[in-house]
């Protein structure tokens, strides 16, 4: 990371403590770059986060008011601070399990409610942190440490469950379109209203290990044949259309 970014970050707690590969550690930097990027003031902000391995890319590393809350609970601390403070800019940094388990109705109503407040998704389609069980995202047929022979429940589309509950700006990207991801993450702070950016994030360790993609470049390779601009997949059909992930804005307005 290019040292002029030194500034927003407590140094002394580096490195992170994610796993080799973790794509958490790609989104913490391109969230670092969004905020040097959009000119976000610390002392006029507060990043929420709950509980899981995404939870830490706030809290301790940014230089910022973090709160570090109950698992699950981000998004309705995120919406206190926010009507006690309504001068703050208020971001919610967490992972799919923390968001969208035991946090899922949080964060349809936190949409639902269009509240001034940017939420940061990393998923990673499992429950890292606590050794790799299947999350309301994992893939039908994703083996993980609760469905050792594949998962066979459809997983959330993210972006979908948002929008239809009235998030007003809705996004997603992989951590491997860096530069897409930094400037939906800046998009994402500057507006107004519920925005909602879901980031693709590999996990080798738990996701990657029982399901033959062992390495981030493994990762790599598969995700960069399956990531396509979300208006191309609204016109696809069939096999072709299920074997692709769609990125991109879902709705700004
Ligand atoms: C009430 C409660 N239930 C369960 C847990 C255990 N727990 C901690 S983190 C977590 C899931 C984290 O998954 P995710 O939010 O996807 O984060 P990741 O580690 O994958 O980044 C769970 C189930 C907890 N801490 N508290
Ligand atoms: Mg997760």
């Amino acid at each position: 990371m290019s040292k002029t970014l030194y500034k927003h970050l407590r140094l002394d707690v580096f490195p992170t403590p994610y796993c080799p590969g973790c794509g958490h550690g790609i989104l913490l930097q391109a969230l670092v770059r969004s905020i040097d990027e959009v000119g976000l003031v610390w002392v006029k902000t507060l990043f929420v986060s709950g509980i899981g391995g995404a939870a830490w890319i706030p809290s301790p590393h940014f230089k910022s008011d973090t709160l570090h809350t109950m698992h699950g609970r981000p998004v309705a601390f995120a919406t206190g601070a926010k009507l006690a403070k309504p001068e703050l800019n208020v971001i919610v940094v967490s992972g799919d399990g923390d968001l969208t388990a035991i946090g899922g109705n949080h964060l349809i109503h936190a949409a639902r409610r269009n509240i001034d407040l940017t939420v940061i998704c990393a998923n990673n389609n499992i429950y890292g942190m606590t050794g790799g069980q299947a999350a309301p995202t994992t893939p039908q047929g994703g083996v993980t440490q609760t469905t050792p022979w594949g998962g066979e429940e459809p997983p959330f589309d993210i972006c979908n469950l948002v929008r239809g509950a009235g998030g007003q700006f809705v996004a997603r990207n992989t951590v491997f379109q860096v530069r897409n991801l930094i400037k939906t993450l800046s998009k994402a702070l500057t507006m107004k209203g519920f925005s909602f950016v879901e980031a693709l994030s590999p996990c080798p360790t738990h996701y990657g290990k029982l399901n033959q993609i062992p390495t981030l470049g493994d990762f790599q390779k598969r995700m960069k044949g399956q990531y396509v601009d979300r208006r191309k997949w609204d016109k696809m059909e069939g096999e072709e259309k299920k074997a692709k992930i769609p990125t991109g804005i879902w709705s700004e307005a």
